[in-house]
């Protein structure tokens, strides 16, 4: 039996700063990922996010390799700093013409580009005037989507907002999103970013009718650490501002009772004005677009000393709040080799949790095992460890369909290897390897690893061949 529907979309996904490279090169302007990985908790090396896979320079030949995948769609972000010069807002047309370039070049592979607005690139115009917890923020964002959908609009039907949301607040400053030091109420940095997906939503309605569009966050069940009341509670509280504050305030158009008398607990109120409530009940998306890694774990904390030094060690764990909950190991689950947890069952979870909740229909943006892989003597790849990864959650996908989750496509992470967010090159995601290390550009040539094979068989299958 063929679970998945005739026109799913599969294919894959990669980020500007990851993947593109160039940051000097055709007229882009600085964005604070361009230094990120001259901060000191970062590896250490002389290539990082400035060369990346040089995709600037390679994306003929990139496309040409997903369209050998076979893959139906490619999930991509614009990079705002390439394409808008300043805070006045002044276009950059060489930035114009390469996304056009590579749309083209999509669909003429009959390839669906599937774009994200905004991946975690700040320009530094920007970021001079406070970042994104202004209101300066939002309404550039309204500006940039504009120039978006006006260039970009006839070609594009899936268009995703703001990727991972939820890890702006959650880990702003482990994501580079908020340079250290800077003191913000991360629910007020929230509480703007929604604003401006709000803004972007409605103004994509006027403009690009027909298309669809929807948010990106990273979203995992939450499971309670034993049956205790207040391990369950904390479960609760975890769930909340991990996973549903940021769909409700998108989905159902605000932010819950129980959320607003939880920040007042905490001292972290935040001002929304009737305006911005108004933008956030007439912003519905079509579709929800999340990123899947692992799943996690809830306790309420024992004593409060449990503290600093489990925050913040990545986008993925680590999470907690004293007198609130606190993300704990989960026995039950082994680990990649950079220590997140595997739960493909946690998908079909996740997948039944966020449709049964929204009722929309789901797009996976991310998903897949960031490892150390080897080019061996035979110049392959044997990467087997990401198969068998991509096989459980693809089956589990499945049964989430089986269920009763209407599904559009699964974009995991990433389509050619790529920089990590905090791990350098070393934490490699792709189906096809980059040929450099950390402190060595090498030659860029990009190698088919044997998960590449195994992927272009399963979408000729459309997903049967697991
Ligand atoms: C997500 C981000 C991606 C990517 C991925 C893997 O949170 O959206 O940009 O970085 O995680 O994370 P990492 O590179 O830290 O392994």
């Amino acid at each position: 039996m063929n679970k998945f529907p005739k026109e799913f979309l599969w294919g894959a996904s990669t980020s500007a700063y990851q993947f593109e490279g160039a940051i000097n090169e055709g007229g882009k302007v600085p964005s604070i990922m361009d230094r990120f990985d001259e901060q000191p908790t970062y590896p250490k090396g002389i290539t990082g996010f400035k060369h990346a896979s040089d995709h600037y320079n390679n994306w003929k030949e990139d496309v040409a390799l997903m369209a050998e995948m076979g893959f139906k769609s490619y999930r991509f972000s614009i990079s705002w700093p390439r394409i808008i010069k300043n805070k006045e807002g002044d276009v950059n047309n060489e930035g114009i013409k390469f996304y056009n370039n590579l749309i083209d070049e999509l669909l003429k592979h009959k390839i669906e580009p599937i774009v994200t607005m905004f991946h975690f690139d700040t320009p530094d115009f920007i970021q001079e005037v406070g970042g994104a917890c202004t209101n300066a923020f939002t309404e550039l964002f309204e500006k940039y989507s504009k120039v978006l959908f006006e260039n970009f609009g006839s070609k594009i039907k899936y268009w995703l907002t703001i990727n991972e949301l939820n890890m702006f607040a959650l880990a702003a400053q482990v994501i580079g999103v908020v340079p250290p030091g800077q003191n913000v109420n991360p629910w007020q940095l929230m509480h703007h970013l929604n604003v401006a997906q709000a803004k972007s939503i409605i103004l994509c309605r006027k403009m690009c009718p027909d298309a669809k569009i929807g948010p990106a966050p990273n979203i995992s069940t939450v499971y309670s650490n034993s049956n205790k009341p207040e391990d369950y509670l904390a479960k609760l509280n975890l769930d909340m501002v991990r996973n549903w504050v940021y769909l409700d305030a998108v989905c159902r158009g605000g932010y819950s009772s129980i959320f607003m008398n939880g920040l007042k607990k905490m001292g972290l109120e935040i001002v929304i004005t009737e305006d911005e409530n108004k933008m956030l009940k007439n912003s519905k998306p079509d579709f929800i677009a999340f990123n899947y890694y692992s799943t996690m774990t809830a306790q309420m904390p024992i004593n409060e000393s449990f503290k600093k030094e489990k925050n913040n060690k990545d986008q993925q764990t680590g999470l907690s709040i004293p007198g609130f909950g606190e993300a704990v190991k989960n026995n039950q689950l082994q680990k990649t080799q950079f220590g997140w947890e595997i739960d493909p069952i946690g998908f079909r979870n996740t997948l039944r949790e966020v449709y049964d909740r929204y009722q929309l229909p789901i797009m996976i943006t991310e998903n897949g095992i960031g490892a150390r892989d080897v080019l061996t003597k035979d110049g392959k790849v044997h990467d087997d460890y990401r198969i068998d990864y991509y096989q459980k959650h693809i089956e589990q996908m499945a049964l989430a369909i089986e269920d009763g989750v209407e599904m559009i496509g699964y974009m995991p992470w990433s389509a050619i290897d790529l920089v990590s967010t905090h791990e350098g090159v070393s934490k490699r995601y792709g189906f096809v390897y980059v040929n450099r290390d950390e402190f060595d550009l090498k030659d860029m040539k990009r190698i088919k690893k044997d998960s590449f094979y195994w992927y272009k068989k399963l979408i000729a299958s459309n997903g049967e061949e697991i």
